[in-house]
């Protein structure tokens, strides 16, 4: 143990022993406000003082605590800090907290719930990140499970130990609610039913990203994308950093290096690619600027206790900061979008929106790297006028409001797909994320997969990491190693921060582009079971990538696996570098999608449940392009010879799904004596996939051999097996 640790265990130990002076305040209300939700509301709560801004919205009694309701709150107050203690019986497994390093498993963790910028995740021993997640789920030995929101957003602090979930916030009193259900999938539902899930997104989003610190003129851009044509490495979308900007102006482009991104974004939709762009918060303070001109004239920046505007240094020098709390400050920002985005931008990437402030002109809140705590911001609307203290942590979050809000209103007919850095529970609602600046180093890769399962956990299922690391150079055997799981994640982008080499799928040599190509292509195959997935998610708020323990959440020697995950519920995937993981009994035969991806030492293993259908798409170069030229089912049946599976289509953006026009098609599989019949035995939705779906080509997978057969969707597929 160094010093730093010994440091972080003793300050840890003692904040939670620190509860002991508190003083205990009483329930003013429990009641029921869903199917075993309940709501605890402590006497002395002030919305005023503590508004949600996590809940999707205003909850609804629905009667009384049943009487064998077990899990009760005690709320605390030490001076005028509010608190809270759930006391837990018996052997309970902890997960969640968001965005957080360490594992899977969080019995006996603590993290601090203060947004930060944390390079390398360096701050505070990595236990404070970008994002704040008030929540836990535990999950008991019989398999059922419990969650647990504290609906705060001021600075806090959450400390999971076997024995209690214990919350001590810096500001005023707050609600609780606890989902108290029969498994750990039926809370996370409860968790969605309380704070929304994700829309669905387009499904070009659900391709690889390439993006970089940046690729710094048109010309460079083109030169990425047509790579990835030439070597025929599948790609979606190239990404926009900072370097874009004209200064870093927000919503201006530099005048020499991106002269015409029209003619940019134009380039790149013939080839088949997107354009996201990055947008930061921090609009720089220059009269004659005219984002900083008409966001004075509408009021809308955050101004000191003084009444000055509040500045803080950011990428373009001196920065104002819109205050996101204010309605009308988010319809101002909102509206900035439209121009920017009729150059033919297709998504938006929010970052530094913790917010994150470069500043020696507050000595004493430089450890912060953000505005002082009693910044005051002006609220409206349902929310208050409130300190910094009070709205840091819903600042990314009002932030991905007010862009989702003006992207969709842009461009009506679109699904708006944003990306942000900072967020809080419930933010899923308006962007993805990614987990923030991590470090191109094995420690960091490994840790990839629980902070993305974890993020999961927690009600963000479009998330993922930067592959091959951000910070520092990348080898490609470690490029390699993490996107043959990396690739298999929600959210696959590669990134690269600034003065770090290059780290496209080529930039390694052929052996290493040749097993970048593999693993991408192994992702678009399985994009029609990915879009079904996120279709699912969008639905019920079921983590895309989920935990092995899901398969069984009553096997205990399933809840701390943290190297292999399930992609949904029927695909198991085992990175290259897992050592010994401990994987769900039953049947889970091996799944092969690209030719020579055995002999591949980097590929994560795949692995299909018996019982379970998973659809397949042709090998294509971005998602736009047909995946069902043939459609693949791949089967495995269960040891009663069955197995189901579904695949969701639609027209992959706009909303027409949402009258209608999707197909959501059950197969089932069914062994008879000597065969298998695989058919369509179901479909929502009125979109017709008869022309579109006409191939059908099924591999079985039974007792360890593989069966072949063809069809289409009419007349059913049936295999002899012997
Ligand atoms: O905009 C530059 C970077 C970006 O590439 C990265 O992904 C963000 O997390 N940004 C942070 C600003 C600071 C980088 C050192």
């Amino acid at each position: 143990m160094n010093l730093k640790s010994i440091l972080y265990t003793v300050f840890f130990l003692s904040v939670g022993i620190a509860d002991a002076g508190a003083q205990e305040v009483s329930l003013l209300k429990s009641e029921l406000v869903g199917d075993r939700i309940a709501q605890f509301i402590p006497k002395g709560f002030d919305k005023t003082r503590t508004p949600s801004l996590i809940l999707a919205a205003e909850l609804k009694s629905k009667g009384k605590l049943p009487s064998d309701w077990s899990l009760i709150p005690e709320f605390t107050l030490k001076n005028n800090k509010a608190g809270a203690v759930l006391h837990l019986k018996g052997e309970v497994s902890l997960y969640g907290g968001g965005e957080v390093t360490g594992p899977l498993l969080r019995n006996g963790q603590a993290i601090k719930l203060w947004n930060t910028d944390t390079g390398a995740y360096s701050v505070e021993g990595g236990k404070r990140l970008y994002q704040t997640h008030p929540w836990v789920m535990g999950v008991r030995p019989d398999g059922s499970a419990f969650g647990i929101i504290f609906d705060s957003t001021w600075k806090a602090e959450l400390i999971t130990n076997s024995d209690k979930i214990i919350y001590n916030s810096e500001g005023a009193l707050f609600r609780i609610y606890i989902i108290d259900r029969k498994s750990p999938q039926e809370v996370i539902k409860g968790l969605s039913e309380l704070t929304g899930t994700i829309k669905l997104p387009p499904r070009w989003a659900l391709g690889y990203h390439q993006c970089r610190f940046s690729y710094d003129s048109e010309k460079r851009v083109m030169e990425i994308a047509d790579t990835f044509r030439e070597k025929k490495i599948p790609c979606d979308v190239i990404w926009m950093d900072i370097d874009y900007m004209q200064g870093y102006r927000v919503f201006t482009f530099d005048s020499i290096r991106f002269r015409n991104p029209k003619v940019l974004n134009d380039n790149l939709h013939k080839k088949g690619f997107r354009a996201v762009y990055m947008i930061d918060p921090g609009v720089k303070a220059d009269k004659e600027y005219s984002v900083y001109k008409t966001g004075t004239q509408n009021d809308v920046w955050v101004k000191q206790n003084n009444g000055e505007e509040y500045h803080g240094k950011v990428w373009p020098g001196d920065c104002a900061f819109p205050d996101f709390t204010n309605p009308e400050a988010r319809k101002w920002w909102g509206g900035l979008y439209k121009d920017f985005l009729s150059t033919g931008i297709d998504g938006v990437w929010n970052d530094m929106n913790e917010p994150a402030v470069n500043d020696n002109d507050f000595p004493e809140d430089k450890r912060l790297g953000t505005m002082p705590y009693d910044t005051p911001h002006k609220g409206g609307g349902n929310l208050p006028q409130g300190s910094h203290l009070l709205y840091h942590n819903a600042y990314g979050r009002l932030m991905v409001e007010a862009s989702y809000d003006g992207i969709l209103k842009s461009n009506p007919t679109k699904r708006p797909f944003l990306l942000t850095r900072s967020n809080l529970l419930g933010g899923q609602r308006y962007a993805a994320t990614w987990t923030g600046d991590n470090f191109a180093g094995w420690d960091h890769l490994k840790l990839s997969v629980p902070m993305s399962l974890t993020l999961g956990l927690s009600g963000q299922p479009f998330n993922g990491p930067d592959i091959g690391g951000f910070l520092g150079d990348t080898s490609g055997d470690l490029w390699a190693n993490w996107l043959g799981f990396g690739a298999l994640m929600p959210f696959a982008r590669g990134h690269a921060c600034a003065g770090t080499n290059n780290k496209e799928p080529w930039a390694y040599g052929p052996e290493i582009e040749k097993t970048s190509r593999i693993a991408l292509e192994r992702r678009y195959r399985l994009l029609p079971y990915l879009y079904t997935l996120f279709y699912e998610s969008s639905k019920t708020g079921m983590p895309v990538m989920a935990p092995v323990f899901f398969a069984d959440s009553k096997d205990s020697r399933l809840r701390a696996e943290e190297q292999a995950f399930l992609l949904g519920e029927s695909l198991l995937v085992i990175p290259a570098f897992a050592k010994d993981p401990i994987l769900p009994s039953g049947i889970w035969e091996e799944l092969n999608l690209i030719e020579g991806e055995e002999q591949d030492k980097y590929q994560a293993k795949l692995r299909i449940k018996g019982g379970s259908i998973i659809p397949a798409g042709a090998i294509i170069q971005n998602a736009g392009e047909n995946s069902f030229d043939p459609l693949s089912l791949y089967v495995c049946p269960d040891q009663n010879g069955n197995a189901i599976g579904e695949l969701y289509v639609d027209s992959g953006d706009g909303f027409g799904f949402q009258k209608g026009d999707y197909a959501l098609v059950t197969f089932t599989a069914e062994k008879k004596k000597d065969s298998v019949l695989v058919k369509a035995t179901g479909k929502l939705g009125k979109r017709n996939i008869d022309q579109e779906i006409t191939k059908i080509k099924v591999q079985l997978l039974l007792d360890g051999k593989t069966y072949q057969g063809s069809g289409t969707l009419k007349d059913g597929i049936t295999i002899a097996v012997n």
